[in-house]
């Protein structure tokens, strides 16, 4: 009765917000702007071109650079955040994770990511995990950002399911929001989130016996 179930990447199956951080904060000091660990949480789900964005408003310069300037500084900006990337390895997996999904795939359900990252396929595939889901969504070819549903229907479309009767897991607002607008379950990791059908703390508390159970007893 559960066709697939759809994964966000960074904050559900790995935790490069950190990695994101220090590649802004490299940036941001340049620019004379502050940024700390608690204003990066606003960055979770948020495109490059709009956690920019977000940036410069913070240090009030959002006016300040022709669009140009602003894909100069969002690629360098990437540049070290792949400098970065180049540390992570299969123990970066979040705790909880291979055991999801390897009792989601016993029982022949589908699995995608669903992920704004252009960078998704790396972190995959230095994870271990690239041969893992049956799909993966292209970000550069996702038009509008989360909260609009159309990265999860993509995600279902290509796998040929009914949103319906999917699962999203997410660890940002915007991401659940996402998942709710795209009619599917929304799964939320962490303690922000409010709206989501089911919600744990942490990865480690993702036990397919009790998601199944809450999308049973909410349909
Ligand atoms: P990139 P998710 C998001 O990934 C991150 O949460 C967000 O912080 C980042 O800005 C965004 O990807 C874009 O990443 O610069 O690599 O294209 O949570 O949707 O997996
Ligand atoms: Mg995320």
């Amino acid at each position: 009765y559960i066709d697939a179930v759809i994964f966000d990447l960074d904050g559900v199956i790995t935790d490069t917000a950190e990695y994101h951080f220090l590649a802004w904060k490299a940036l941001a000091d340049q620019l004379d702007i502050s940024i700390d660990r608690e204003f990066n949480e606003n960055l979770k789900g948020v495109s490059r071109l709009d956690s920019l964005e977000l940036i410069l408003k913070h240090g009030n310069r959002q006016n300040d650079f022709s669009l140009l300037e602003k894909e100069t500084l969002a690629n360098q900006k990437n540049e070290l955040y792949c400098h970065y990337l180049t540390n992570l390895s299969p123990e970066d997996i979040l705790p909880g994770i291979p055991e999801l999904i390897r009792n989601i795939k016993e029982e022949g359900i589908l699995i995608g990511v669903a992920s704004v990252s252009k960078n998704a396929g790396t972190v995959l595939q230095a994870l271990g995990l690239n041969l893992t889901f049956d799909y993966c969504v292209d970000a550069a070819k996702i038009k509008r950002s989360k909260p609009d549903p159309e990265i999860f229907l993509t995600a279902c479309e290509k796998l040929n399911v009914d949103p319906k009767k999917s699962i999203g897991i997410e660890d940002a607002v915007v991401g659940i929001d996402a998942i709710t607008a795209s009619g599917m379950f929304a799964v939320g990791v962490g303690n922000i989130l409010d709206k989501a059908d089911y919600k744990v703390e942490n990865t480690k508390q993702l036990e397919w016996t009790k998601i199944k159970k809450a999308y049973t007893n909410l349909i």
